[in-house]
């Protein structure tokens, strides 16, 4: 299909930069702060942990006012549970509100539209010793803690997500980190958590469309697009294998209020298809978003299995490797992609179509809260760093999610990841994203001091031109 060739961003288009807690905030046991399962996780000893991060919850003020300063119209960032209701549930910690509304509040002074994750990795550890998502419990839980911030919050947010990246939590577990003299949980546990988030996630947006009818809610889940290999139909059958379990089995779900058939027919042959409770059906319908939120990094090639352990991707821990399951699929090599140093396809059309076919799926408005380049960027002389690397990232697929505009995609905004420096989830500071550098190493902290990466002035160009000038 030919369509024009470019359509204006909306005016109200949503120009963002996203963050999450534990990988901006630090202060990890402060201000009454509890731990979470990320505070308790295994830290190779070469990279950073989440203590100190990028110290933001005591520099929120200055980085706000340089995201003013960006020209940001939107700000994704999330809530630490742990901060808010230290025991999981019961007691609210007033610090922590107190620290989320002076963010608030400095935002919507700013006009930058805050939109709030409310879980983002980070359960409370008391929650995950009372067996995690494996306990129905929780549900009740993440419920009782998404009404605390409505309640609180609900007059000053508009844009709210449930889970970050439910699918890298089931898919990808050993991404995320393993608490200390943790085990691998198994499949059909990881299912079963699965089940209990869906559960727990349609819950919250039917209560938040009850409470704050004027606001809007949503998922967010790494999405996207999967080629064969070659035009061989057992390839094709493998990328939609892999298309269907990484992606539409998790959408699906929090979009239409059922399983993915495909999906749901691989966990019963494997015998790994959660518990389903009388009244579950139900209460996975009453989950309806408003709109569907998508962390776009990679595509994917997949091929066909052959069937034994050759299938099996050698760096499983990474949420952007493919793994490769015998029998199902196989990840293969893109020879019309380049990749980043730490190995993610790079593939700024892959966004057009993953916008396209998230789109036709669920007419639902899409908001982009994560694409980015993870780079160890140079600090040179005269405060400068030079990432014109990530300036070409960021140019190549704001011009496709305009393509994607003009083929009809309604998207609401492009959150890029990061706003500023924060720890990677699992490759320490050295693999910075920002806009703006934090002066630190992974364990010599330095001065933490903020500097305008080069990309910095050329968002704050495109921002102030609405996308003309890339
Ligand atoms: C996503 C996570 C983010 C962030 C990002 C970059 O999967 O939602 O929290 O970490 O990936 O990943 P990494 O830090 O591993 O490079």
């Amino acid at each position: 299909m030919i369509y024009r060739q470019t359509a204006p961003f909306p005016a109200d288009f949503l120009w963002g930069a996203s963050t999450s807690a534990y990988q901006v905030e630090g202060a990890w046991n402060e201000d009454g702060k509890s731990p979470s399962v990320i505070d308790m996780c295994q830290h190779a000893a070469e990279t950073a942990d989440f203590t100190v991060a990028s110290d933001h919850y005591h520099r929120v003020m200055e980085d706000v006012a340089l995201f003013a300063e960006l020209g940001l119209k939107a700000y994704r960032f999330s809530i630490a549970w742990t901060r808010i209701l230290p025991g999981g549930v019961g007691e609210v910690n007033p610090a922590g509100l107190a620290f989320y509304e002076r963010l608030i509040d400095e935002l919507n002074r700013h006009c930058i539209e805050p939109i709030v994750t409310l879980y983002h990795f980070d359960l409370p550890w008391c929650l995950e010793q009372q067996g995690g998502w494996n306990n129905r419990a929780t549900i009740d839980a993440f419920v009782e803690y998404a009404s605390t911030l409505f309640t609180h919050f609900g007059e000053k947010v508009r844009y709210w997500l449930t889970i970050n990246e439910q699918n890298t939590m089931i898919l990808h577990p050993g991404a995320i980190g393993l608490p200390e003299g943790g085990v691998m949980p198994t499949a059909k546990s990881l299912w079963q958590q699965n089940h209990h988030m869906m559960l727990a996630q349609a819950r919250v947006m039917a209560l938040c469309h009850r409470l704050l009818p004027a606001a809007k809610i949503g998922p967010a889940i790494n999405t996207t697009s999967m080629y064969a290999e070659t035009c061989k139909p057992e390839d094709a059958i493998a990328a939609h294998n892999w298309e269907t379990l990484r992606g539409w089995n998790f959408l699906d779900v929090a979009v239409h209020g059922r399983y993915n058939s495909l999906a749901w027919r691989y966990l019963l042959d494997r015998d790994i298809a959660p518990d389903v409770a009388e009244g579950d059906a139900a209460i996975l319908l009453q989950g309806r978003p408003d709109y569907v939120a998508i962390n776009y990094y990679s595509t994917a090639t997949i091929a066909a299995s052959r069937g034994d352990a050759s299938d099996i991707s050698a760096r499983a821990g990474d949420q952007q490797i493919m793994l490769g399951e015998p029998g199902v699929y196989r990840a293969a090599e893109n020879p019309f992609v380049g990749k980043t140093q730490y190995g993610w396809v790079v593939d700024p059309v892959g966004l057009r179509l993953t916008l396209r076919k998230t789109w036709e799926r669920y007419n639902l408005p899409i908001l982009i809260t994560e694409n980015g380049i993870g780079a160890p960027d140079e600090l040179e002389a005269g405060e400068v760093i030079n990432d014109d690397y990530r300036i070409d990232f960021l140019r190549q697929h704001i011009a496709q999610l305009q393509l994607a505009l003009a083929d009809g995609v309604e998207v609401i905004g492009y959150c890029p990841w990061s706003a500023i420096d924060v720890v990677s989830t699992h490759q320490g500071y050295g693999k910075r994203y920002g806009f703006i550098y934090v002066n630190r190493g992974e364990h010599d902290l330095k001065d933490l001091k903020r500097i305008r990466k080069q990309s910095f002035g050329w968002y704050q160009q495109v921002i102030a031109s609405n996308g003309q000038s890339l």
